[in-house]
Protein backbone atom coordinates (compact mmCIF):
# COMPACT_ATOMS: atom_id res chain seq x y z
CA UNK A 1 0.00 0.00 0.00
CA UNK A 2 1.42 3.74 -0.73
CA UNK A 3 2.49 5.25 2.12
CA UNK A 4 -0.06 7.13 4.12
CA UNK A 5 0.18 10.80 2.98
CA UNK A 6 0.27 12.49 6.82
CA UNK A 7 -3.01 14.34 6.58
CA UNK A 8 -2.17 18.27 7.08
CA UNK A 9 -4.96 20.25 7.95
CA UNK A 10 -5.75 23.09 5.80
CA UNK A 11 -3.98 26.56 7.69
CA UNK A 12 -6.21 29.26 7.01
CA UNK A 13 -4.89 32.79 6.32
CA UNK A 14 -6.36 33.99 9.58
CA UNK A 15 -4.23 30.96 11.65
CA UNK A 16 -1.01 31.90 9.35
CA UNK A 17 -1.23 35.24 11.07
CA UNK A 18 -1.95 34.09 14.48
CA UNK A 19 1.60 31.76 13.62
CA UNK A 20 2.87 34.93 12.53
CA UNK A 21 2.47 37.23 15.73
CA UNK A 22 3.49 34.25 17.94
CA UNK A 23 6.72 34.52 16.44
CA UNK A 24 6.82 38.03 16.74
CA UNK A 25 6.93 38.62 13.07
CA UNK A 26 3.90 41.09 13.10
CA UNK A 27 1.61 42.46 15.67
CA UNK A 28 -1.96 42.73 15.87
CA UNK A 29 -2.66 45.92 14.10
CA UNK A 30 -0.95 44.75 11.15
CA UNK A 31 -2.71 41.60 11.27
CA UNK A 32 -5.84 42.98 11.12
CA UNK A 33 -4.67 45.36 8.35
CA UNK A 34 -3.48 42.02 5.95
CA UNK A 35 -7.00 40.62 7.24
CA UNK A 36 -8.99 43.36 6.21
CA UNK A 37 -7.08 43.58 3.01
CA UNK A 38 -7.54 39.90 2.12
CA UNK A 39 -11.38 40.70 2.60
CA UNK A 40 -11.54 43.28 0.43
CA UNK A 41 -10.05 41.40 -2.13
CA UNK A 42 -12.49 38.62 -1.56
CA UNK A 43 -14.77 41.14 -3.09
CA UNK A 44 -13.16 42.23 -5.65
CA UNK A 45 -12.57 38.67 -6.91
CA UNK A 46 -16.42 38.26 -6.62
CA UNK A 47 -16.61 41.25 -8.71
CA UNK A 48 -14.39 40.69 -11.50
CA UNK A 49 -15.74 37.00 -11.44
CA UNK A 50 -19.17 38.46 -12.52
CA UNK A 51 -17.80 39.53 -16.16
CA UNK A 52 -20.15 41.26 -18.37
CA UNK A 53 -23.05 39.73 -15.97
CA UNK A 54 -22.02 42.60 -13.59
CA UNK A 55 -21.98 44.86 -15.68
CA UNK A 56 -18.95 46.40 -14.36
CA UNK A 57 -17.06 45.85 -17.82
CA UNK A 58 -16.01 48.94 -20.13
CA UNK A 59 -14.69 52.43 -19.06
CA UNK A 60 -15.94 54.43 -15.86
CA UNK A 61 -16.05 57.49 -18.31
CA UNK A 62 -13.52 59.44 -15.88
CA UNK A 63 -9.35 59.72 -15.52
CA UNK A 64 -7.38 58.73 -12.98
CA UNK A 65 -4.72 60.66 -11.44
CA UNK A 66 -2.25 59.74 -14.17
CA UNK A 67 -4.58 60.45 -16.95
CA UNK A 68 -5.37 56.53 -17.63
CA UNK A 69 -8.75 56.18 -18.58
CA UNK A 70 -10.56 54.28 -15.84
CA UNK A 71 -12.04 50.90 -15.70
CA UNK A 72 -15.29 50.31 -14.06
CA UNK A 73 -13.97 47.71 -12.05
CA UNK A 74 -10.68 50.40 -11.29
CA UNK A 75 -13.23 52.36 -9.66
CA UNK A 76 -15.43 49.61 -8.08
CA UNK A 77 -11.81 48.13 -6.42
CA UNK A 78 -10.48 50.97 -5.46
CA UNK A 79 -13.59 51.73 -3.17
CA UNK A 80 -13.94 48.20 -2.04
CA UNK A 81 -10.13 48.70 -0.52
CA UNK A 82 -10.96 52.15 0.85
CA UNK A 83 -14.14 51.43 2.47
CA UNK A 84 -12.86 47.87 4.07
CA UNK A 85 -9.60 49.97 5.46
CA UNK A 86 -11.85 52.49 6.82
CA UNK A 87 -14.66 49.85 8.12
CA UNK A 88 -12.79 47.12 9.04
CA UNK A 89 -9.20 48.35 9.31
CA UNK A 90 -8.96 51.66 10.26
CA UNK A 91 -5.54 51.15 10.77
CA UNK A 92 -3.74 52.88 7.61
CA UNK A 93 -3.67 55.97 5.85
CA UNK A 94 -4.08 54.77 2.09
CA UNK A 95 -2.81 56.06 -1.36
CA UNK A 96 -3.75 54.67 -4.55
CA UNK A 97 -3.13 54.65 -8.42
CA UNK A 98 -6.81 56.05 -8.66
CA UNK A 99 -5.87 59.34 -5.94
CA UNK A 100 -4.25 61.47 -6.18
CA UNK A 101 -3.64 62.32 -2.96
CA UNK A 102 -3.61 59.91 0.37
CA UNK A 103 -6.88 59.62 2.07
CA UNK A 104 -6.81 60.10 6.17
CA UNK A 105 -7.89 57.20 8.19
CA UNK A 106 -11.64 58.84 9.03
CA UNK A 107 -11.78 61.07 12.32
CA UNK A 108 -14.42 58.81 14.36
CA UNK A 109 -11.65 56.09 14.42
CA UNK A 110 -8.33 55.56 16.01
CA UNK A 111 -5.24 56.36 14.28
CA UNK A 112 -3.42 53.41 12.83
CA UNK A 113 0.34 52.77 12.78
CA UNK A 114 0.50 51.75 9.43
CA UNK A 115 0.26 53.21 5.58
CA UNK A 116 -1.33 51.44 3.03
CA UNK A 117 -0.64 51.61 -0.50
CA UNK A 118 -2.03 49.74 -3.22
CA UNK A 119 -3.19 49.73 -6.87
CA UNK A 120 -6.72 48.31 -6.69
CA UNK A 121 -7.20 46.37 -10.48
CA UNK A 122 -3.30 46.50 -12.16
CA UNK A 123 -3.98 45.21 -15.54
CA UNK A 124 -7.37 46.73 -15.84
CA UNK A 125 -7.07 46.89 -19.22
CA UNK A 126 -7.54 42.81 -19.59
CA UNK A 127 -10.67 42.83 -18.06
CA UNK A 128 -12.80 43.25 -21.15
CA UNK A 129 -10.98 40.40 -22.36
CA UNK A 130 -11.08 37.89 -19.73
CA UNK A 131 -7.42 38.16 -18.82
CA UNK A 132 -6.30 37.96 -15.24
CA UNK A 133 -5.44 41.09 -12.98
CA UNK A 134 -4.70 41.37 -9.72
CA UNK A 135 -4.38 43.65 -7.01
CA UNK A 136 -1.23 44.94 -5.52
CA UNK A 137 -0.41 46.16 -1.63
CA UNK A 138 2.40 47.28 0.43
CA UNK A 139 2.55 48.31 4.14
CA UNK A 140 4.83 51.15 5.60
CA UNK A 141 4.37 51.88 9.11
CA UNK A 142 3.54 55.56 9.83
CA UNK A 143 6.77 57.73 11.28
CA UNK A 144 6.25 57.87 14.94
CA UNK A 145 4.13 60.85 16.46
CA UNK A 146 2.36 61.50 12.92
CA UNK A 147 -1.55 60.74 13.59
CA UNK A 148 -2.33 62.74 10.25
CA UNK A 149 0.12 61.15 7.59
CA UNK A 150 0.78 63.92 4.79
CA UNK A 151 2.07 62.30 1.47
CA UNK A 152 5.37 63.15 3.01
CA UNK A 153 4.68 60.43 5.39
CA UNK A 154 4.27 57.82 2.57
CA UNK A 155 7.78 58.64 0.74
CA UNK A 156 9.48 55.80 2.38
CA UNK A 157 11.94 53.51 0.63
CA UNK A 158 10.99 50.14 -0.40
CA UNK A 159 13.53 48.95 2.23
CA UNK A 160 10.96 50.23 5.25
CA UNK A 161 7.83 48.05 3.93
CA UNK A 162 6.59 46.24 7.04
CA UNK A 163 4.58 44.13 4.75
CA UNK A 164 3.74 43.51 0.96
CA UNK A 165 1.36 41.08 -1.53
CA UNK A 166 -0.52 40.90 -4.05
CA UNK A 167 -3.97 39.21 -5.27
CA UNK A 168 -4.29 37.23 -8.57
CA UNK A 169 -7.91 36.70 -9.90
CA UNK A 170 -7.35 33.90 -12.41
CA UNK A 171 -8.13 30.86 -12.49
CA UNK A 172 -8.74 30.79 -9.02
CA UNK A 173 -7.88 33.45 -6.78
CA UNK A 174 -4.63 33.47 -5.30
CA UNK A 175 -2.78 35.85 -2.41
CA UNK A 176 0.91 35.89 -2.39
CA UNK A 177 2.47 37.93 0.92
CA UNK A 178 5.36 39.02 2.82
CA UNK A 179 6.54 40.21 5.97
CA UNK A 180 10.28 40.08 5.33
CA UNK A 181 10.12 36.29 6.66
CA UNK A 182 9.48 34.49 3.03
CA UNK A 183 6.85 34.48 0.60
CA UNK A 184 3.78 32.24 1.28
CA UNK A 185 0.99 32.03 -0.94
CA UNK A 186 -3.13 31.38 -0.52
CA UNK A 187 -5.89 30.11 -2.50
CA UNK A 188 -9.06 31.23 -2.00
CA UNK A 189 -11.56 28.44 -0.95
CA UNK A 190 -14.60 29.68 -2.63
CA UNK A 191 -17.25 27.20 -0.88
CA UNK A 192 -15.56 28.52 2.71
CA UNK A 193 -15.16 31.84 1.56
CA UNK A 194 -11.46 31.41 3.20
CA UNK A 195 -7.86 32.21 1.61
CA UNK A 196 -5.91 28.47 2.68
CA UNK A 197 -1.85 28.11 2.43
CA UNK A 198 -1.21 26.67 -0.27
CA UNK A 199 2.90 27.21 -0.20
CA UNK A 200 4.89 28.41 2.14
CA UNK A 201 8.46 29.43 2.24
CA UNK A 202 8.54 29.77 -1.78
CA UNK A 203 12.08 30.59 -3.68
CA UNK A 204 12.61 31.33 -7.37
CA UNK A 205 15.33 29.27 -9.32
CA UNK A 206 18.30 31.48 -9.75
CA UNK A 207 18.47 30.78 -13.29
CA UNK A 208 15.54 30.93 -16.11
CA UNK A 209 14.81 30.21 -19.29
CA UNK A 210 12.20 32.78 -19.60
CA UNK A 211 11.82 36.14 -20.04
CA UNK A 212 8.73 38.55 -20.03
CA UNK A 213 8.54 42.02 -22.21
CA UNK A 214 6.99 43.75 -24.31
CA UNK A 215 8.76 43.71 -27.36
CA UNK A 216 6.81 46.16 -29.20
CA UNK A 217 9.08 48.58 -27.42
CA UNK A 218 13.01 47.19 -28.68
CA UNK A 219 13.75 50.06 -31.21
CA UNK A 220 13.37 52.39 -28.22
CA UNK A 221 15.63 50.39 -26.06
CA UNK A 222 18.61 52.00 -24.52
CA UNK A 223 21.63 49.60 -26.16
CA UNK A 224 22.08 48.03 -22.76
CA UNK A 225 18.72 46.46 -23.10
CA UNK A 226 19.21 46.20 -26.69
CA UNK A 227 22.50 43.37 -25.84
CA UNK A 228 20.48 41.38 -23.56
CA UNK A 229 17.24 40.87 -24.94
CA UNK A 230 19.32 40.47 -28.67
CA UNK A 231 21.66 37.48 -26.47
CA UNK A 232 18.05 36.00 -25.49
CA UNK A 233 16.94 36.02 -28.43
CA UNK A 234 19.92 34.64 -30.39
CA UNK A 235 19.61 31.58 -27.96
CA UNK A 236 21.34 28.85 -28.25
CA UNK A 237 23.29 30.03 -31.59
CA UNK A 238 24.36 33.02 -29.75
CA UNK A 239 26.39 34.13 -26.31
CA UNK A 240 24.29 32.14 -24.10
CA UNK A 241 24.34 29.38 -25.41
CA UNK A 242 20.92 28.27 -24.47
CA UNK A 243 17.55 29.07 -26.15
CA UNK A 244 15.17 31.16 -23.97
CA UNK A 245 11.34 31.43 -24.04
CA UNK A 246 8.94 34.55 -23.66
CA UNK A 247 5.58 35.47 -22.13
CA UNK A 248 4.10 38.87 -21.85
CA UNK A 249 0.37 39.13 -20.11
CA UNK A 250 0.55 42.91 -20.01
CA UNK A 251 -1.11 42.44 -16.49
CA UNK A 252 2.37 42.43 -14.04
CA UNK A 253 0.64 40.29 -10.96
CA UNK A 254 0.14 37.61 -13.86
CA UNK A 255 3.62 37.83 -15.50
CA UNK A 256 4.94 38.26 -11.66
CA UNK A 257 2.94 35.34 -10.52
CA UNK A 258 4.25 32.74 -12.65
CA UNK A 259 8.12 34.02 -11.88
CA UNK A 260 7.09 33.45 -8.45
CA UNK A 261 5.69 30.17 -9.16
CA UNK A 262 8.14 28.88 -11.83
CA UNK A 263 11.15 31.61 -12.38
CA UNK A 264 11.65 34.08 -15.17
CA UNK A 265 12.10 37.62 -15.40
CA UNK A 266 9.88 40.60 -15.68
CA UNK A 267 11.51 43.34 -17.39
CA UNK A 268 9.65 47.11 -18.41
CA UNK A 269 12.79 49.40 -19.09
CA UNK A 270 13.18 52.79 -19.80
CA UNK A 271 12.14 53.76 -23.68
CA UNK A 272 12.94 56.51 -25.56
CA UNK A 273 9.57 56.76 -26.18
CA UNK A 274 8.57 57.02 -22.06
CA UNK A 275 12.41 59.83 -21.91
CA UNK A 276 10.47 61.83 -24.74
CA UNK A 277 8.14 62.64 -22.31
CA UNK A 278 10.08 62.98 -19.68
CA UNK A 279 8.71 60.14 -17.94
CA UNK A 280 11.25 57.65 -15.32
CA UNK A 281 9.49 54.23 -16.40
CA UNK A 282 6.35 52.81 -17.09
CA UNK A 283 5.24 51.55 -13.92
CA UNK A 284 4.95 52.79 -10.49
CA UNK A 285 7.43 52.74 -7.68
CA UNK A 286 5.08 52.90 -4.34
CA UNK A 287 2.43 50.60 -5.40
CA UNK A 288 4.06 48.43 -8.20
CA UNK A 289 7.76 47.96 -8.38
CA UNK A 290 8.40 48.16 -3.92
CA UNK A 291 5.87 45.35 -3.41
CA UNK A 292 6.96 43.17 -5.99
CA UNK A 293 10.25 43.91 -4.94
CA UNK A 294 9.81 43.16 -1.39
CA UNK A 295 8.03 39.41 -2.77
CA UNK A 296 10.58 39.18 -5.76
CA UNK A 297 13.68 39.84 -3.06
CA UNK A 298 12.14 37.74 -0.37
CA UNK A 299 11.68 34.99 -2.70
CA UNK A 300 15.63 34.70 -3.31
CA UNK A 301 15.09 37.05 -6.36
CA UNK A 302 16.50 40.04 -7.44
CA UNK A 303 14.99 43.42 -8.28
CA UNK A 304 16.76 46.65 -9.72
CA UNK A 305 15.89 49.60 -11.79
CA UNK A 306 18.41 48.36 -14.35
CA UNK A 307 20.93 50.21 -12.33
CA UNK A 308 20.48 49.77 -8.78
CA UNK A 309 18.50 48.24 -6.30
CA UNK A 310 14.33 49.21 -6.31
CA UNK A 311 13.89 49.16 -3.18
CA UNK A 312 16.75 51.42 -2.54
CA UNK A 313 15.33 54.12 -3.53
CA UNK A 314 14.17 57.28 -1.67
CA UNK A 315 10.94 58.35 -2.96
CA UNK A 316 10.34 62.11 -4.19
CA UNK A 317 6.37 61.61 -5.48
CA UNK A 318 3.98 59.33 -4.52
CA UNK A 319 2.98 58.44 -8.23
CA UNK A 320 6.78 58.33 -9.32
CA UNK A 321 7.30 55.95 -12.06
CA UNK A 322 10.45 53.58 -12.46
CA UNK A 323 11.92 50.81 -14.95
CA UNK A 324 11.27 47.59 -13.56
CA UNK A 325 13.82 44.31 -13.74
CA UNK A 326 13.12 41.42 -11.19
CA UNK A 327 13.13 37.71 -11.22
CA UNK A 328 15.84 34.86 -11.26
CA UNK A 329 18.60 36.60 -9.64
CA UNK A 330 21.41 35.32 -11.95
CA UNK A 331 19.73 36.75 -15.42
CA UNK A 332 18.79 40.23 -13.23
CA UNK A 333 22.34 40.85 -11.95
CA UNK A 334 23.37 39.64 -15.78
CA UNK A 335 20.49 42.86 -17.36
CA UNK A 336 22.24 44.88 -14.65
CA UNK A 337 25.54 44.48 -15.08
CA UNK A 338 25.00 45.52 -18.70
CA UNK A 339 23.42 48.75 -18.09
CA UNK A 340 25.95 49.43 -15.17
CA UNK A 341 29.19 49.51 -17.62
CA UNK A 342 27.47 51.17 -20.63
CA UNK A 343 27.17 53.89 -17.92
CA UNK A 344 30.90 53.57 -17.21
CA UNK A 345 31.75 54.27 -20.15
CA UNK A 346 29.69 57.07 -20.85
P1 LIG B 1 2.10 47.56 -21.80
C1 LIG B 1 -0.79 47.39 -16.71
O1 LIG B 1 -1.29 48.57 -17.30
C2 LIG B 1 0.66 47.65 -16.33
O2 LIG B 1 0.73 48.68 -15.40
C3 LIG B 1 1.27 46.37 -15.79
O3 LIG B 1 0.36 45.58 -15.10
C4 LIG B 1 1.78 45.68 -17.05
O4 LIG B 1 2.91 44.86 -16.80
C5 LIG B 1 2.16 46.85 -17.96
O5 LIG B 1 1.41 47.98 -17.51
C6 LIG B 1 1.79 46.55 -19.40
O6 LIG B 1 2.31 47.61 -20.19
O7 LIG B 1 2.93 48.74 -22.29
O8 LIG B 1 2.64 46.24 -22.28
O9 LIG B 1 0.62 47.71 -22.02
Amino acid sequence: APESVPMTKPISLIQFLIEEKREGHINAQLSLLIEVVARACKRISVATGKGALGGVLGNAGSDNVQGEAQKKLDVISNEILLEANAWGGHLAACASEEMEDPQPIPDAYPKGNYLLLFDPLDGSSNIDVNVSVGTIFSVLRCPDGVTEPTTEDFLQPGTDQAAAGYVVYGPSTVLVLTFGHGVHEFTLDREHGSFVLTRRGITIPDETAEFAINMSNQRHWEAPMQRYIGELLAGATGPRGRDFNMRWVASMVADVHRIITRGGVFIYPLDAKITAKGGTGKLRLMYEANPMAFIVEQAGGAATTGREPIMSLQPTALHQRVPVFLGSKHEIEIATRYHVEADDTR
